[in-house]
C-alpha cells in the first residue's frame, strides 16, 4: 500500500521516487517483516501456551525429542502474517508474478493450517490425508502454472544452469513438470522440518539466492549480460524473497535451539511452495535442485530408505529423513543443525557462481 500510495506522489515530491526502486523496497520489506515477526512471534507463543496448544510428539522417533512435547506449533501463522504485512506496505500488487506466488503460498498455508488445526487443536494425529494434501497441492500448482503459461508470463522452456545453449522446450508437458517442482519443494521443506531451526536456515539461504536471481531476471541489461531469461515484473519477487528472509529470521529468534515454537505444516508447506514457485517464475527450475540442495538431500534420504526397505527389507539410514540418522549416531542436535546450515550456504554460493559459468 505504501508503494501504491506514496510512489504516485513522486511527481510532486521527488523524495518519494525512492519507492520505485526494488532494492529500497526489498530492504524495507526485510526490516518490517523481521520486526513484525519478532513482535507477533512473542505474543503468538504466549497465546498458544495459554491455550495449551502444543505439539504431540510421536513415540517412535528419537528419544531426545520426547522432551519437546507441548512445544507450541503453527508458527507459520506469524511467519506468513509478517510476510503479508510487509508486502502490503512494500509490494507492487500489479505484478502477476507476485500475485501468482502469493496465491500458491496462501493456498498451501490454508492446507497446512487445517492439517495443524486437526492435529494440535483436535488432537487427531493423522490430520489431512496424504492423498488429500497432494491433490490440493497439485491442483493449486497446475492451475497457477497453466495461467502463467497461457498469459505469456513465463515460457515453457527449460534452461540449464551451466550451458547457455542447452534449452529444451517442454511445450505443454511443462505444466506438470513445473507443478512437480512446486509440490516437491513444499513437501521436501516439510520433511526437513524436524529439528530446531533446521528448515528455516536453508529457507533463508534459498530465499536469498532466489531473491538475487529474480532481481537479475527482472533487469533487462543484467539478464542479457548473464544469459538469463528476462521476466517482466519479476523484481517484485525480490521484495517477496526479502520479506520471507525477514520473517524467517524473526521466526528463528524463537525456533533456534532449544525451540520455543515450531512452524508447523502451516509454515513448512507454504514456505516450500513459495520457494518452488519463485524458482519456476524465474526459470530456475533445474538450478533450484542445487539452491535447495539440503531439502533435496532430505527428500532423497526418505526415498532411498523407503525403497530399500521395500525391496531388501533393510534400512540404509538408522532413520530417515537423514537428520534423524545423525541424531541417532550421537551428534548433538545443534551440531546437526549448524552443519546443515553450512551446507545450505555452500549450495547457495555455488548456485550464485553458476551465473558466471554460462
Ligand atoms: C514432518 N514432522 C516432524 C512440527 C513441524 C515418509 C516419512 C519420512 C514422513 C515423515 C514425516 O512425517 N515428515 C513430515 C515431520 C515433527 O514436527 C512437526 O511437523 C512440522 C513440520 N511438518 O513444524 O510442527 C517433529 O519434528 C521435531 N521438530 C523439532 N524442531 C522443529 O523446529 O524438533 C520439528 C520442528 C516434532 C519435533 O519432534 O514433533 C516429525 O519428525 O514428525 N516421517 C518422519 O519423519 C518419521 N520417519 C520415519 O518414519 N522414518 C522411517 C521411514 C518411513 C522412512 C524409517 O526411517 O524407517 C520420523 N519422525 C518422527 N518419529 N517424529 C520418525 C519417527
Amino acid at each position: 500500500m505504501l508503494y501504491h500510495l506514496l510512489y504516485p506522489l513522486s511527481q510532486e515530491f521527488s523524495a518519494f521516487n525512492i519507492f520505485r526502486y526494488i532494492t529500497f523496497r526489498s530492504i524495507v520489506s526485510f526490516l518490517i517483516a523481521a520486526m513484525v515477526s519478532i513482535v507477533w512471534g512473542k505474543a503468538f507463543i504466549e497465546w498458544m501456551k495459554l491455550k495449551q496448544f502444543g505439539q504431540v510428539i510421536r513415540d517412535d522417533g528419537p528419544e531426545s525429542h520426547f522432551k519437546k512435547a507441548g512445544t507450541p506449533t503453527m508458527g507459520g501463522v506469524f511467519i506468513i502474517g509478517s510476510v503479508l504485512f510487509s508486502l502490503l506496505l512494500c509490494g507492487n500488487f500489479l505484478s502477476s508474478p507476485l500475485l501468482s506466488c502469493l496465491f500458491v503460498t496462501l493456498s498451501y498455508f490454508v492446507l497446512g493450517f487445517v492439517d495443524d488445526y486437526l492435529k494440535v487443536l483436535k488432537n487427531n494425529s493423522k490430520g489431512v490425508s496424504a492423498k488429500g494434501k497432494l491433490a490440493w497441492q497439485f491442483i493449486t500448482a497446475s492451475v497457477v502454472v497453466y495461467l502463467l503459461v497461457e498469459n505469456g508470463i513465463i515460457d515453457t522452456k527449460l534452461y540449464t544452469p551451466f550451458f547457455k545453449e542447452a534449452v529444451l522446450d517442454l511445450s505443454w508437458f511443462y505444466i506438470p513438470f513445473a507443478a512437480v517442482v512446486i509440490v516437491g519443494s513444499s513437501n521436501a521443506v516439510n520433511l526437513t522440518d524436524g529439528l530446531d531451526g533446521l528448515a528455516i536456515g536453508p529457507i533463508v539461504t534459498s530465499a536469498a539466492t532466489l531473491g538475487l536471481l529474480t532481481y537479475v531476471a527482472g533487469h533487462t541489461e543484467m539478464a542479457n549480460y548473464l544469459y538469463i531469461p528476462y521476466v517482466e515484473n519479476i523484481g517484485e519477487l525480490t521484495v517477496l524473497s526479502m520479506a520471507i528472509i525477514g520473517a524467517g529470521v524473526g521466526f528463528l529468534w524463537y525456533n533456534s535451539y532449544p525451540a520455543q515454537i515450531f512452524m508447523g505444516d502451516a509454515g513448512s508447506l507454504s514456505l516450500g511452495g513459495a520457494l518452488g514457485t519463485i524458482a519456476v517464475l524465474s526459470k530456475n527450475e533445474l538450478l533450484f535442485v542445487l539452491i535447495g540442495g539440503v531439502f533435496v538431500i532430505e527428500a532423497l534420504s526418505v526415498i532411498i530408505q523407503v525403497t530399500s526397505y521395500k525391496i531388501r527389507k533393510k534400512r540404509v539410514f538408522k532413520m530417515a529423513p537423514i537428520h534423524h540418522h545423525f541424531e541417532l549416531k550421537g551428534w548433538p542436535e545443534p551440531k546437526v543443525i549448524v552443519r546443515f546450515w553450512i551446507i545450505s550456504i555452500l549450495f547457495a554460493l555455488i548456485s550464485i557462481a553458476t551465473l558466471k559459468m554460462r
